[in-house]
């Protein structure tokens, strides 16, 4: 019989001659981790291969997503869908196997990870959302949602500013369930991380002591190669309140006779002879992608998933016989289904405000459609980093969320904007909510990374970023944004939304909601928004993302506006009127979805015909020109802002009515 050793050699097999068939990839990882993985997944996981989207199944994340062919390896043994051709591809043009795991490509593949750091703030997200879940739904003798966390992080993890962000707020939340795997190999690409000899390094940090301070268990030293103490390390961590990091000192590339405890093994295929060598060292006797039977026998989870998911479906019935309406509710939320009146409410609420025509800030209109959306939707899960009360994010129904209460609905992030929004995609990844989290459109870029992740994966994290643009004033250049709203539209995916008005955040905050393959930024203002009349038919166009607003007859020139700049255009074309010229404008709340309309709807915004054209946006000037053209004009920012009063700096940096019209009598000529 296949020994532990033996079933964690089908890891460092598989890995080492996926990576040589591709040559390329990271062999040293997989090896290292291989006898802790084994251990988990073979005696603990709760998960079923035959049915990987079971909602109370354990999560697993592989934070040191370099390390990909691990998981391939763990997912291809314990009988996911993911069969020995795929290994054989591994990286390859539309295989299920890439570079790192992606999400949406491999079943068991719970995010994409890759950049360092994000995957464990992805686990804290999960961990976190299960606890909430959990205080939701559980009741005396039902703990409907009841499942860990589990996630292998390295050097790489540790040292990024992430996961000090998400790891301190795992420890005050308690995410008791969340387990962590740090893979201490003392290697990380440039070499040996704590230096030779006491010379040199970059990581020498005393991480036990700094986990924690974060008030984490922390189980030190333990040999990531003795199965039994790894054994009794997750027993330890299982049975505490608080999250638990198990530092495992490893063998990057295990194995290995030459290349094992270098960071040679790290990135790159071991070759040949070397690979030969190590099959020898390990004992390993079977050709490349050859796995017996047996092997797969031992490995497989597929009776012991099903069986643990026939357990959890009976507790499901008796739960849903005692509760029926929180079992429904449990089930729509997790199938992320809204509630069935939601659209038609949402709706009315749009029109209400139209006949309001109520002055706000727009971030203002944002907290308005919370209390009027938040007592809809119970999957509503929002939080702030740690501007709550500039962003906005609080409204009426909101009860915060606490390590000793989980039972709410609200957040308090920490001035952590980067593990928010990583912390937001692992909410959203584990269902079961619909999350935002808030801060300054300016501190977006602290975050940039994991919006961009929330969009590769499609993921329904809601953005909110007020003060959003040099009109938020005296706060100046530091906290004004200028370039930040072109890298949100440059990103593929992203709904980028700038209303102008009480009734353009309204429809932003519905389109979010509804948005359930992607994620959404709503951008808001800080000062306040006039509102606009629409007719009924400009009103449903709103949804379309670019509409017009002011339509005259024989139009000359369209002005394009967004935001608080929609105003001024208004104003720009009533001067333009009286002096006989006749303009169109158009607001462009979310030009992404403009952009996904048919031709024919796009052309009677945008006619061809009509070539002069001025966009007016306190942002960033370049992201226009492909809407107005080259014989168009832009009234933006190319400059950083000023401190001053916004009122004052609109005019200092030619957001006028003056200078929008002559903008416009420039390209009539
Ligand atoms: C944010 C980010 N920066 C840099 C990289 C490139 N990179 C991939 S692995 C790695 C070193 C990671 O070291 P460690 O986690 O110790 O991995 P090991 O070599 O032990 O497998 C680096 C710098 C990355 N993937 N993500
Ligand atoms: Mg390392």
């Amino acid at each position: 019989m296949a020994s532990r050793r033996d079933l964690a050699n089908a890891i460092r097999a598989l890995s080492m001659d996926a990576v040589q068939q591709a040559n390329s990839g990271h062999p040293g990882a997989p090896m290292g981790m291989a006898d802790i993985a084994e251990v988990l997944w073979r005696d603990y996981l709760k998960h079923n291969p035959s049915d990987p989207t079971w909602a109370n199944r354990d999560r697993f994340v592989l934070s040191n997503g370099h390390g990909s062919m691990l998981l391939y390896s763990l997912l291809h043994l314990s009988g996911y869908d993911l069969p020995i051709e795929e290994i054989k591809n591994f990286r390859q043009l539309h295989s299920k196997t890439p570079g790192h795991p992606e999400y949406g490509y491999a079943p068991g593949v719970e995010t994409t990870t890759g950049p360092l750091g994000q995957g464990i703030s992805n686990a804290v997200g999960m961990a976190l959302a299960e606890k909430i879940l959990a205080a939701q739904f559980n009741k005396p003798g039902h703990d409907l949602v009841d499942h860990h966390t589990y996630t292998f992080l390295g050097d790489g993890c540790l040292m990024e500013g992430i996961s000090h962000e998400v790891c301190s707020l795992a420890g005050t939340l308690k995410l008791g369930k969340l387990i962590a795997f740090y893979d201490d190999n003392g290697i990380s690409i440039d070499g040996d991380v704590a230096g030779v000899d006491g010379d040199g390094g970059w990581f020498t940090d005393d991480t036990p002591a700094r986990f924690e301070s974060y008030g984490w268990q922390v189980i030190p030293a333990v040999d990531g190669h003795d199965s039994d103490a790894i054994d009794a390390a997750i027993k330890q961590a299982q049975a505490s309140e608080k999250p638990t990091l198990i530092c495992c000192k490893t063998v990057i590339g295990f194995g290995s006779p030459n290349k094992q405890g270098k960071e040679d093994c790290h990135g790159a295929p071991l070759g040949a002879d070397e690979i030969a060598l190590t099959r020898e060292q390990l004992g390993w006797e079977y050709d490349a992608f050859e796995i017996p039977e047996d092997y797969y026998s031992a490995w497989s989870g597929v009776e012991k998933g099903q069986a643990e998911q026939s357990e959890w479906n009976k507790q499901f019935a008796a739960y849903q016989s005692e509760f029926p309406e929180l079992a429904a509710e449990f089930k729509r939320r997790t199938n992320g289904e809204l509630p069935a009146d939601f659209s038609d409410k949402a709706d009315a609420y749009i029109r209400q405000c139209q006949d309001k025509m109520e002055k706000v800030a727009s971030r203002k209109a944002s907290q308005n459609c919370l209390n009027e959306f938040g007592p809809l939707l119970p999957e509503l899960l929002g939080g702030s980093a740690d501007l709550a009360g500039s962003n906005l994010t609080i409204w009426s129904g909101c009860k915060d969320i606490s390590g000793d209460n989980a039972n709410g609905n609200y957040l308090y992030y920490g001035v952590r904007e980067f593990g928010m929004s990583a912390i937001m995609n692992g909410i959203a990844l584990h269902g079961g909510f619909i999350n935002y989290g808030a801060t300054f459109l300016m501190f977006m870029e602290y975050a940039r990374n994991a919006v961009r992740m929330a969009a590769l994966m499609k993921q329904q994290s809601i953005f909110v970023y007020t003060h959003d643009s040099i009109g938020l004033g005296e706060d100046g250049p530091t906290h004004q944004p200028v370039e930040q709203l072109s890298a949100l539209r440059a990103t593929p995916n992203l709904h980028t939304w700038r209303p102008c008005d009480t009734v353009e955040s309204a429809v932003s905050w519905k389109s979010a909601i509804e948005r359930n393959d992607g994620p959404s930024a709503l951008v808001f203002s800080r000062q306040g928004l006039a509102p606009m009349a629409r007719s009924d038919e400009q009103l449903s166009n709103v949804g379309r993302g670019g509409y017009t607003l002011r339509k005259a007859n024989d139009a000359q020139a369209i002005l394009i506006a967004t935001g608080s700049e929609v105003e001024l255009a208004m104003s720009a074309a009533d001067q333009l009127a009286e002096k006989g010229i006749a303009v169109n404008v158009v607001s462009m709340p979310c030009a992404e979805i403009f952009c996904e309309q048919d031709k024919a709807y796009q052309e009677t915004v945008l006619p061809q015909s009509i070539r002069a054209r001025v966009a007016v946006e306190a942002l960033h000037a370049d992201y226009w020109h492909k809407f107005v053209g080259l014989d168009g004009r832009v009234v933006g920012m190319t400059s950083f802002g000023e401190s001053a009063p916004g009122n004052i700096l609109m005019k200092e940096f030619g957001f006028t009515v003056e200078n929008v019209v002559s903008k416009v009598m420039e390209t009539i000529g």
